[in-house]
């Protein structure tokens, strides 16, 4: 097993992948999330002297599969998955930029080869949607809904058996959170295993830092530490109006972010994925900029020099 620095002063560097793809979902405009994010500085607003952060390789599928999604991410989650697994290995933290969120089984394939020895792996699921699919349920066929599924062992086996043959997460350790549009059959598969699914409703009525808390009580239950992957269309399209599928009626940003500032100073936080950011749908920049600050707040950025755990996210 890696030591990570557990001083509490030094903190791992983050090592940023782009998945320049939209081929798993309807509209392909997440396709530039990764290359606009660049763009506009994303490493910088994520560091300072500590941590350190850097890009890695910004992936894509191959142009002959264009034209068939499963094809082109049974070849690309592999890759994602070696890189992500490389990284965490050598003591970085992964930030993963989708990309539709069909790439979420390559980030989280990659996260528990490099953490298996250590024990399970949590995953916090931030999504208006469950992404919980077989390819027997589907309405759609459209690969981005079934990640999360696959994660879980239940799917076509180019995702289930995406670098190891065996499920990548327990549904036990397993949280969604903010879902509000869902069929049926893929609830009944999260019911039927045990996922824990924290609705949009039940926020409402308890509250996101509430709900929040017990969110990150079931994915901290696993031993060998816990992701996040966040789908921008968990927020509000008045607050995210740049993805592909928006859904009414989701969480506030500023609502999110402030839940999610105690994760930044979580040593066991093991990586942190974000997708479905569509830059061309986006209204001034909106989508952009909360994009940012959620990965400040899990990342533990200041944006500036920091001096060690007091650094805290200044919430607008
Ligand atoms: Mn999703």
């Amino acid at each position: 097993m890696t030591q990570f620095p557990s001083d509490g002063v030094r903190r791992r560097s983050i090592r940023i992948f782009g998945v320049r793809s939209g081929v798993g979902g309807r509209d392909p405009g997440a396709v530039a999330a990764a290359d606009t994010l660049k763009a506009a500085g994303l490493a910088e607003h994520l560091g300072g002297d500590e941590p350190s952060v850097a890009w890695g390789e910004i992936f894509r599928p191959a142009r002959r599969h264009a034209d068939d999604p499963k094809a082109a991410m049974t070849r690309l989650n592999p890759r994602i998955a070696e890189a992500v697994r490389d990284a965490s290995l050598a003591g970085d933290r992964p930030l993963v930029i989708g990309g539709d969120h069909s790439c979420a089984v390559g980030t989280w394939s990659g996260v528990h080869a490099a953490t298996r020895s250590a024990g399970p792996l949590g995953l916090l699921w931030i999504d208006a949607h469950l992404d919980s699919h077989t390819p027997e349920t589907s309405h759609t066929g459209l690969i981005y809904g079934m990640p999360l599924a696959a994660l879980l062992g239940h799917g076509d086996a180019p995702f289930t058996g995406c670098l190891h043959d065996e499920a990548k997460v327990l549904p036990q350790h397993v949280c969604v959170f903010g879902a509000r549009s869902y069929e049926p059959e893929e609830r009944a598969l999260l019911d039927r295993i045990g996922v824990r699914v924290i609705g949009m409703d039940e926020i409402a009525r308890r509250g996101v830092h509430d709900a929040m808390q017990e969110a990150l009580c079931v994915v901290r239950r696993a031993s060998g530490g816990f992701g996040i992957t966040i789908d921008m269309d968990a927020l509000d399209p008045r607050d995210a109006p740049g993805v592909g599928t928006p859904a009414p009626g989701g969480l506030r940003a500023a609502d999110l972010v402030r839940s999610l500032s105690p994760v930044g100073e979580a040593e066991e936080l093991r990586a942190l994925e974000i997708c479905e950011y569509n830059p061309g749908r986006d209204r001034k920049g909106v989508t952009q900029r909360n994009l940012i600050a959620l990965a400040r707040a899990a990342l533990g950025s200041s944006g500036v020099v920091e001096t060690g755990r007091s650094a805290r996210i200044a919430v607008a």
